[in-house]
């Protein structure tokens, strides 16, 4: 057995550098009113550190980040890290009475977590009623030190946050539809990096992009708006698709990005122009009857030694229902799949899930035609507790939720025919229990029930493989032979198309309670959400921390 040893030590010894810490990154958000003027209109916001959009928060992979929110406005705040796989650190995700109680005014919570095996642009926003209006920015993963990107070095980086304005208090905006039961007021603007770009009947200036003519940038794109999925182009350039959700892709040039609220894109630019100024624009997609802001925030992308004067090249709009420059986007996506960063998409599945999403009406007798509307996953519109799950999972706290969620629908119906006539949903605070590493497959199925809608579902903890998609119903029979279980795009927010279906994949290797919703903040309001709790594994390893000592309460 002698001889055994001085190997062993040898194999320990070579595992050490792979298993090197990164470093501890420390962040401090105050959170605070500021005012602002925007559309010729001042009014004060709810901000980190004053800024809006909020700061960028840099890292590299493997390192530990720790960011102390200090809540000094008159609102209670949580912040999520969207797209932050937060191994084994669920009491960092952020959701409110999901993961952790809101952090009252006067209080503070430190957010610890350690960025595992991800690199890329993700973002992080508040995740309490709609209070991420103002309250977003982005994440900067960079990969570990000496690993290069899997693609050209660009000579720049450049961070494009896209938002959504209201000229009214959003926390108004909201709270006066809950009272009502009716839609919330769609918003008065979009926004590029904070700027609204030329409005009606106000001057306003919009977002500059300098660029050096023969550069190539790295454009990390954001879409932080609260309901509107977004066409982003610039005039004469078309971008090269190199990375979605901090997964990276099979480059792909194209003349429009599609972004869907919570998702990041990241595109190479090359400023292959001699100079000059091009039109940046991001207009609003809805192909659907809903009401929506249409509005086109424009910018522009200047070429250094241009005169501002120059007349800037213009480019076509898409049409608001343009689903054809929507599908020209999605249907290019694939993960890049290398050897470096394979596709492991799970072949064998434990559990096969099918969700219906839909908007309905329920009864309310204080609202202002008698009923409200409301959205559900599988009939069951989500009641939020006045406790948090996470906390009732680990300390075995009975009465706050159940474990009931259904995992087909309740009552099967031509889900993207005709709809029922009865538009009432039932209502819990219900969830889904996996083991620790079982597979899951979910089939979101979109339902015309009200109208048949685009749903950008986020599910967090995760990232899954989109591994199917099709308009009308989805066939258990023959849709999944067409399924890409080789290189499918891997994210944490996908688009479910209006009247149709996507399937998504992951492994359930991450112990926590996992909040998966739609990132239309107006459908999350209205209980379009639900949560899974995934139990431990064998060991610590497998296991879920113990609460921070300075977790808020409830
Ligand atoms: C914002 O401006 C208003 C008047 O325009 C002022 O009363 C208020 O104190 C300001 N608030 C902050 C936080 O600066
Ligand atoms: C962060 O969490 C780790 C456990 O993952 C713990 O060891 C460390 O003490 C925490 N740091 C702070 C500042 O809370
Ligand atoms: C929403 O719109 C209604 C109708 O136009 C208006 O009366 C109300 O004041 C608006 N709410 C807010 C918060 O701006
Ligand atoms: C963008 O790509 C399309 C299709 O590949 C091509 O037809 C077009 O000329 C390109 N536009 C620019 C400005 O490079
Ligand atoms: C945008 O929507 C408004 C109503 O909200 C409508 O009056 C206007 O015609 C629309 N504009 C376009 C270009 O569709
Ligand atoms: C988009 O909307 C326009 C104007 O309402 C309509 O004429 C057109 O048929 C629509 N296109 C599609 C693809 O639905
Ligand atoms: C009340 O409901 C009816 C029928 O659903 C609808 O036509 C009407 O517009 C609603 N009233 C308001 C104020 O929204
Ligand atoms: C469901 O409804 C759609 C649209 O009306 C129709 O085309 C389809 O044939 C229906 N499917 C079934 C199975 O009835
Ligand atoms: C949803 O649940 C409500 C309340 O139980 C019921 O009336 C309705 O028929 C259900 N609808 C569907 C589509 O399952
Ligand atoms: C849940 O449903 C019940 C019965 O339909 C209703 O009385 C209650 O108000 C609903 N709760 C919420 C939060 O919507
Ligand atoms: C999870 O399951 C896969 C496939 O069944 C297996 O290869 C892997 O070792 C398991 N991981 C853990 C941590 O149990
Ligand atoms: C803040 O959260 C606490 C704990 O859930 C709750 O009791 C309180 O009512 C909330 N305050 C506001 C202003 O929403
Ligand atoms: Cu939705």
């Amino acid at each position: 057995m002698e001889r055994w040893w001085f190997p062993a030590m040898l194999v320990v010894a070579l595992m050490l550098p792979a298993a090197a810490k990164g470093l501890a990154r420390h962040y401090k958000f105050s959170v605070v009113m500021k005012n602002t003027t925007k559309l010729c209109a001042s009014k004060p916001i709810v901000t980190v550190n004053g800024k809006f959009p909020g700061p960028t928060l840099y890292a590299r992979e493997d390192d530990t980040v720790l960011v102390q929110v200090v809540n000094h406005v008159s609102y209670n705040v949580t912040i999520h890290w969207h797209g932050v796989r937060q191994l084994r650190t669920c009491w960092s995700d952020g959701p409110a009475y999901i993961t952790q109680c809101p952090i009252r005014p006067g209080q503070s919570y430190v957010y610890n977590f350690t960025l595992t095996g991800q690199r890329g642009t993700l973002l992080w926003h508040a995740h309490i009623t709609w209070l991420r209006s103002t309250l977003h920015g982005a994440i900067v993963i960079l990969p570990k030190r000496g690993v290069p990107y899997p693609f050209p070095k660009p000579s720049k980086e450049k961070i494009i946050i896209l938002g959504e304005w209201w000229k009214a208090d959003t926390e108004l905006v909201i709270s006066q539809s809950v009272q009502s039961g009716l839609p919330p007021n769609i918003s008065d603007a979009h926004t590029i990096n904070g700027h609204p770009g030329p409005f009606p009947s106000c001057s306003s200036q919009g977002y500059t992009l300098h660029v050096e003519s023969g550069k190539t940038y790295l454009l990390r794109i954001v879409n932080a708006a609260v309901n509107d999925e977004l066409f982003f182009k610039i005039a004469g350039h078309n971008l090269t698709v190199v990375e979605v959700d901090a997964s990276y892709t099979k480059p792909f040039s194209i003349d429009t990005i599609f972004i869907a609220p919570g998702q990041t894109t990241n595109v190479l630019l090359a400023a292959h122009q001699s100079g000059g100024t091009y039109l940046m624009a991001i207009s609003p997609f809805m192909d659907t009857i809903v009401g929506v802001d249409n509005l086109t925030a424009t910018g522009i992308m200047q070429y250094s030694g241009t005169h501002v004067s120059t007349a800037t090249v213009r480019a076509s709009i898409p049409a608001i229902n343009a689903t054809s420059v929507e599908f020209s986007f999605i249907n290019s996506l694939q993960s890049l799949n290398s050897k470096r960063y394979p596709a492991n998409v799970p072949l064998a599945i434990d559990h096969s899930l099918l969700f219906t999403m839909s908007v309905g009406v329920n009864p309310c007798s204080t609202c202002v035609n008698g009923s409200k509307l409301v959205a559900a996953l599988n009939n069951v519109s989500f009641v939020m507790p006045s406790t948090d799950i996470l906390e009732a999972h680990y300390h075995k706290i009975r009465g706050v939720y159940t474990d009931n969620f259904p995992g087909n629908p309740p009552m099967t119906f031509n889900y993207t025919g005709t709809p029922p006539s009865n538009m009432q949903t039932m209502n819990g605070t219900r969830v889904y229990k996996l083991a620790y590493n079982s597979t899951v497959q979910i089939v979101l199925q979109g339902t015309s029930i009200i109208a048949p809608e685009n749903h950008p579902t986020h599910l967090h903890g995760f990232n899954f493989f989109a591994v199917g998609k099709g308009l009308g119903n989805y066939d258990p029979n023959k849709d999944p032979k067409n399924f890409n279980l080789v290189d499918p795009v891997e994210r944490n927010t996908i688009g479910v198309p209006t009247g149709g279906w996507t399937a998504i994949r992951f492994r359930a290797d991450n112990p926590g309670v996992w909040f998966l919703h739609c990132h239309l903040e107006v459908h999350t309001t209205w209980g379009l959400k639900m949560v899974f709790i995934v139990e431990d594994g064998d060991g610590p390893s497998e296991s879920l921390l113990p609460p921070p000592s300075d977790l808020p309460k409830c």
